[in-house]
């Protein structure tokens, strides 16, 4: 009988043990728009603010970012190993599929539109005002451009 409680307590505590990252501090995450700290996107042409509100992006884990990109920009075709949704939450994402970015063969997205893109799917957007998008999905997270000349990393 002695033996029977001292096993239980054995496989309770190390129940707990394994249990414990995954209960911890981040069970909930609960931000305003005023917690957000915003931040130069490497990966985007100059201009573009990210604000990282789940991650990391290269885990395979779930992510949720918000980018804000200023009027008059453009993010070149370009592609991601991991699927894409978008939501708009301000603005408008004018929003084309294919390997070139073609201003007349975009969407209108405005505020409350949400675009979703499977994996490899190559894409390009513009803005006109000031426009905000929530990006989510699973990691690892990547853009890689149709053309190489078009990623900022690549630019002296
Ligand atoms: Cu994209």
């Amino acid at each position: 009988m002695r033996a029977v409680s001292l096993g239980l307590v054995a496989v309770t505590l190390a129940l707990g043990v394994l249990l414990s990252p995954v209960m911890g501090a981040e069970d909930h995450v609960m931000v305003t728009p005023n917690d957000l700290t915003w931040a130069d996107v490497p990966s985007l042409p100059p201009g573009a603010k990210v604000a990282v509100i789940e991650g990391p992006l290269d885990q395979a884990t779930p992510f949720t970012i918000r980018l804000k990109l200023p009027p008059d920009y453009k993010v070149p075709a370009h592609w991601h190993p991991a699927i894409e949704h978008v939501t708009v939450l301000s603005g408008t994402f004018n929003l084309g599929m294919g390997d070139k970015l073609d201003p007349t063969k975009t969407k209108a997205l405005s505020a409350g539109s949400m675009a979703i893109m499977q994996p490899k799917t190559t894409h390009f957007a513009w803005t006109k005002e000031e426009t905000i998008v929530q990006v989510h999905g699973v990691g690892p997270w990547a853009v890689n451009y149709v053309d190489p000349a078009d990623d900022p990393r690549k630019k002296p």
